[in-house]
This record gives C-alpha cells, sequence and structure tokens, in this order.
C-alpha cells in the first residue's frame, strides 16, 4: 500500500456536538496521522465549489445550506492508504446503513447531516487538498 494524503471534514453537526476530539482519536489509533487542520466557517461559494461534482444532484441544495450552517474542521490525514483507510473509518453515506463503530454509526443523524466527509480517491484528494490549504500548511511528519 502506498503513502497518501486525504482531505477529511467534520461537518457542522458532529462540530455541534463537541465530538472532534474523539474523531481526531479515531484517526491516530487507525494509523492516520493530521498534517493540516483548520477550523471554518465555509462561505456558500466555497461550499458550492467544493461539493460542485454534485450540482446537479436533488440533493446539492439542502449539501450546500448544511455545511455552511455551522464551522467545519477540516483536515489533511496521512498513512498507508489513506483514502480508504478514512472511509472504513467514516461507514456508509447514509448512518442507518454505516457498520457498527463507524463514526457515522456513532455520530451521525441522516444522510444529511453525516458527520464527516472524506475524499473518495487519490485524484480527488489532491484537488480537495489544495482547494483548502497551500502547500506551506501542509506538514511532513
Ligand atoms: P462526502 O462526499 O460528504 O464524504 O460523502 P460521500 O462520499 O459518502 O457521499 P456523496 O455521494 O459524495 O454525497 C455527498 C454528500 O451529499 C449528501 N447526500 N445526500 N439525500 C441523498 O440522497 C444524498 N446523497 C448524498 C450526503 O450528506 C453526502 O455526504
Ligand atoms: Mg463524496
Amino acid at each position: 500500500m502506498a503513502l497518501e494524503r486525504t482531505l477529511s471534514i467534520i461537518k457542522p453537526d458532529a462540530v455541534a456536538k463537541n465530538v472532534i476530539g474523539e474523531i481526531y482519536a479515531r484517526f491516530e489509533k487507525a494509523g492516520l496521522k493530521v498534517v493540516a487542520s483548520k477550523m471554518k466557517q465555509l462561505s456558500r461559494a466555497e461550499a458550492e465549489g467544493f461539493y460542485a461534482v454534485h450540482k446537479e444532484r436533488p440533493f446539492f441544495n439542502a449539501l450546500v445550506e448544511f455545511m455552511i450552517s455551522g464551522p467545519v474542521m477540516i483536515q489533511v490525514l496521512q498513512g498507508e492508504g489513506a483514502v480508504l483507510k478514512n472511509r472504513d473509518l467514516m461507514g456508509a453515506t447514509n448512518p442507518k446503513e454505516a457498520a457498527a463503530g463507524t463514526i457515522r454509526a456513532d455520530f451521525a443523524d441522516s444522510i444529511d447531516a453525516n458527520a464527516v466527509h472524506g475524499s473518495d480517491a487519490a485524484e480527488t484528494a489532491a484537488v480537495e487538498i489544495a482547494y483548502f490549504f497551500a502547500t506551506t500548511e501542509v506538514h511532513a511528519r
């Protein structure tokens, strides 16, 4: 497996539930290192741009409204197979379908308020990391 980086976002619902630390602990216990992080209130334009791939989908407006409903915690995770490892920790998009012990099973309330985002491939990870972080803000560890 290759050493990879992936973009993770703790969404407004999980920030509001005060579980940033619990989610970071899961990353660390799985061998993922936080190599960049920032808390941010996304603007509408930033949220629309980030999820532009979904702009024709019926849930797009609800997704954008939700993502700007409060601050998010954005981080770059680094580790062996980081993209898939993070997706495994997150669980299925719909928390009702998420495996027991995953972040979404434990902290998400609905398919809209589903606690976390994670890049879905190495290529999208590179684009998403550059969307939020300058290269000087991502640290070799
Ligand atoms: P994310 O991008 O946030 O990590 O989530 P994901 O890959 O698991 O799911 P994706 O298909 O990329 O969808 C992005 C977000 O849109 C919302 N969604 N709602 N109502 C629906 O059918 C529906 N489908 C997707 C979810 O909040 C999902 O996280
Ligand atoms: Mg996605």
